[in-house]
C-alpha cells in the first residue's frame, strides 16, 4: 500500500504539467467503455487555444486504490511519449470529482470497429449487381490490400518508436489501434505497458502478478512464464495482421482461451485464412517463431512493409 502510495505521488508529479481545468471541457457523447470506466467525447475549451475534440477517459468512482495507480500510470506512460502513430495526450483533470484522462480524438474509432466495417462494405460490393456506384469486389479488395499494408505498418512503426524507449506495450491487437480522421493509425490502450530498459531491445519485463491478459494475441513465453519484450510485442502484431487480413476476425475463431493457451504452448501458431497470400503468410510466420530473439524487430517490420506496399492481403 505504502508503494502505491509513493508510486501515485510520482505519477501525480509526472503529470502536474498537464493539468486541465475541468470547466475548460464540455463533455459530450460516449465513445465507448473502457477498462477503467466509460469512454466520452468532449471539446475542450482553453484559453488562447482553438476548441480541440478530445476523448475523455474517466476513473470509474468507486474503483480501487490500484485501479487509481494503474490509472495514472497509463497517463504517465502516454504523456512521456510523442509520435505519429501513438495517440497523443492531451492532459488530466485531477482534484474535486473523478480523474480524467484526455486524449487526442480518433475519429473513426477503434481498428478492429473500422475493420468490421469495412467487411460490410467488400461483402457488399460483392454482392451488389452492376447498378450504382459500389466498387467492385476486386476493386474494394484491391483498395485494401494497400490500406491494410499501410495500417500494418503504422502499428509497426508505433512499435518500433516503443522499442526504441524500452517500453513495452502488452495488449497489442486491433481493438486497442484508433482510427483518426486522416485514416492514420495511432496506438492506443497503455494500461498493460512498462518501461523496461532505456532503450535497450532486448530488455524483458517479467509480470509476477496474475491478471486479465489478452491471451489470443499473447506469445508463448508470455503464456509460459509472464516474460514480456519487444519481441512478445511482435508476435502480437502478427496476430493483429491476421485481423486485419480477415477484416477483424476474432483469432483462432471460436476456440476458448485456455484451448489457445494449451495450443500455442504446445508449439501451435494462431491460424491464417487459407486464402492469405504468400507475403502475409510469411511475414506473419517471422512474428510467430518460438524463440523471441529469432523474431524480426518492428523496424524491420516497418521495412518490410514500406517496400511491399501491399504485402497484406
Ligand atoms: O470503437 P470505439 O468508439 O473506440 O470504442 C472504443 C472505446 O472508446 C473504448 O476504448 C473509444 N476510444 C478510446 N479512445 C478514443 C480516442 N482517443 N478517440 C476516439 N475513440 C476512442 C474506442
Amino acid at each position: 500500500r505504502r508503494q502505491l502510495q509513493q508510486w501515485k505521488e510520482r505519477a501525480a508529479g509526472a503529470l502536474a504539467g498537464y493539468l486541465v481545468d475541468r470547466d475548460a471541457l464540455a463533455v459530450d457523447g460516449r465513445l465507448g467503455e473502457g477498462r477503467f470506466g466509460c469512454v466520452r467525447f468532449a471539446v475542450l475549451r482553453e484559453p488562447g487555444a482553438p476548441p480541440r475534440p478530445v476523448a475523455v477517459k474517466a476513473l470509474r468512482e468507486g474503483a480501487a486504490p490500484a485501479e487509481e495507480g494503474e490509472f495514472l500510470r497509463e497517463a504517465s506512460t502516454l504523456a512521456s511519449l510523442d509520435h505519429e502513430n501513438v495517440i497523443r495526450f492531451v492532459g488530466v483533470c485531477a482534484g474535486d470529482g473523478p480523474p480524467l484522462m484526455l486524449m487526442e480524438h480518433a475519429f473513426f474509432g477503434d481498428l478492429l470497429a473500422y475493420l468490421r466495417t469495412r467487411r460490410h462494405l467488400v461483402e457488399g460490393a460483392a454482392t451488389e449487381d452492376a447498378e450504382g456506384p459500389c466498387l467492385g469486389a476486386e476493386e474494394a479488395a484491391h483498395v485494401s490490400a494497400a490500406e491494410l499494408t499501410r495500417l500494418a505498418r503504422e502499428a509497426a512503426s508505433a512499435l518500433g518508436y516503443l522499442a526504441g524507449r524500452g517500453v513495452v506495450h502488452r495488449d497489442v491487437r486491433a481493438s486497442n489501434c484508433l482510427v483518426d480522421a486522416r485514416r492514420t493509425l495511432k496506438l492506443s490502450d497503455f494500461g498493460l505497458a512498462r518501461q523496461v530498459g532505456a532503450g535497450d531491445d532486448g530488455a524483458e519485463y517479467a509480470c509476477r502478478r496474475r491478471g486479465l491478459f489478452p491471451v489470443l494475441w499473447m506469445a508463448p513465453e508470455s503464456l509460459k512464464d509472464g516474460v514480456f519484450s519487444s519481441a512478445s510485442d511482435v508476435w502480437s502484431f502478427g496476430v493483429l495482421a491476421t485481423e486485419l487480413v480477415t477484416l477483424g476476425a476474432r483469432p483462432f475463431g471460436a476456440w476458448p482461451p485456455l484451448r489457445v493457451l494449451q495450443y500455442v504452448n504446445d508449439g501451435g501458431q494462431p491460424p491464417l485464412p487459407p486464402d492469405a497470400n504468400p507475403q502475409t503468410r510469411a511475414l506473419a510466420t517471422l512474428c510467430w517463431r518460438r524463440r523471441p530473439e529469432q523474431r524480426p524487430s518492428a523496424a524491420e517490420l516497418v521495412a518490410y512493409l514500406a517496400t511491399n506496399a501491399r504485402a497484406l492481403r
